[in-house]
């Protein structure tokens, strides 16, 4: 976390994202691919933040005026947020205003996530609400905080605006998620958690939701192995993981989400 000001600063390049408004900026080197997370959250003013790369051109989708959020330390919605998949090397971030006059004090906070978090990471970020179909495969690289997980693991990343609305991440058929119980004489026991790069932990994990949403895998499962998150998660980036617990790969399985 970084407390600055953009009084009396000036505009210096490139156009793409903003033009003519004053800026600072923040150097970093990234040794691997990681996400990177910027956020303005409770500045004093009307902040615009975006990336710059080390040719000193903007970074696509790495730009923002008004996140929208209110909630978990965004005390307006004009404060700015960001989140993108980037390749080692060096950036810059720059801290800006939404218009010539919008300057003052504001406080920068990063959060990073890199791709070898996992066994298999997915670049294209999650929002909103959708189910997906996918296998897991993979040698492990990570076990859950709450059990075993010797499969290897699929990670999804997604930003929240922080607070009390939950997000859900399933596998259980009430929530229309699924997974392939048996396969043969081959067993499958999924496993999700949920790791923060704000707090840099495993927020949430869960083994089997239980019959209460209808966990049971198919193949004839009367169990309820199936895994269910539903809780609010902490402001900024994180990764949804599914792993499994006893095989090292090859379970079926449809991941319902909404991410708040
Ligand atoms: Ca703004
Ligand atoms: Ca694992
Ligand atoms: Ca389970």
């Amino acid at each position: 976390m970084v407390d600055g000001s953009t009084d009396g600063a000036t505009f210096d390049g490139p156009t793409t994202c903003l033009n003519g408004v004053p800026n600072v900026w923040y150097a970093f080197t990234l040794a691997q691919p990681e996400v990177v997370y910027v956020d303005t959250a409770g500045s004093t003013y009307d902040t615009k933040t975006y990336l710059v790369d080390a040719a000193g051109a903007a970074v696509p989708g790495a730009c923002d005026d008004d996140a929208g959020c209110t909630t978990g330390g965004f005390t307006s919605g004009r404060q700015s947020r960001y989140a993108v998949a980037l390749a080692a090397g060096a950036y810059t971030i720059a801290v800006s205003g939404s218009r010539p006059t919008d300057r003052g004090a504001f406080t920068l906070r990063v959060q990073h996530l890199p791709a070898s978090y996992g066994s298999y990471f997915y670049e294209t970020p999650i929002a909103g609400t959708m189910n997906v179909r996918d296998v897991l495969v993979g040698v492990s690289a990570r076990a859950p905080a709450c059990t075993v997980g010797a499969s290897g693991e699929d990670v999804r990343w997604f930003v929240s605006c922080g607070g009390a609305a939950s997000s859900l991440f399933s596998v259980c058929q009430a929530d229309g998620g699924a997974f392939v119980r048996a396969s043969g004489p081959t067993t499958y026991d999924p496993v999700l958690y949920v790791y923060s790069a704000l707090t840099g932990t495993q927020v949430q994990c869960n083994d089997d939701g239980g019959s209460a949403y209808d966990c049971r895998g198919t193949g004839g499962d009367s169990l309820h192995y199936g895994s269910r998150i539903s809780a609010s998660v902490p402001r900024g980036l994180s990764a949804l993981v599914v792993d499994e617990r006893p095989r090292r790969n090859g379970m079926n399985y449809t991941l319902h989400y909404e991410v708040r």
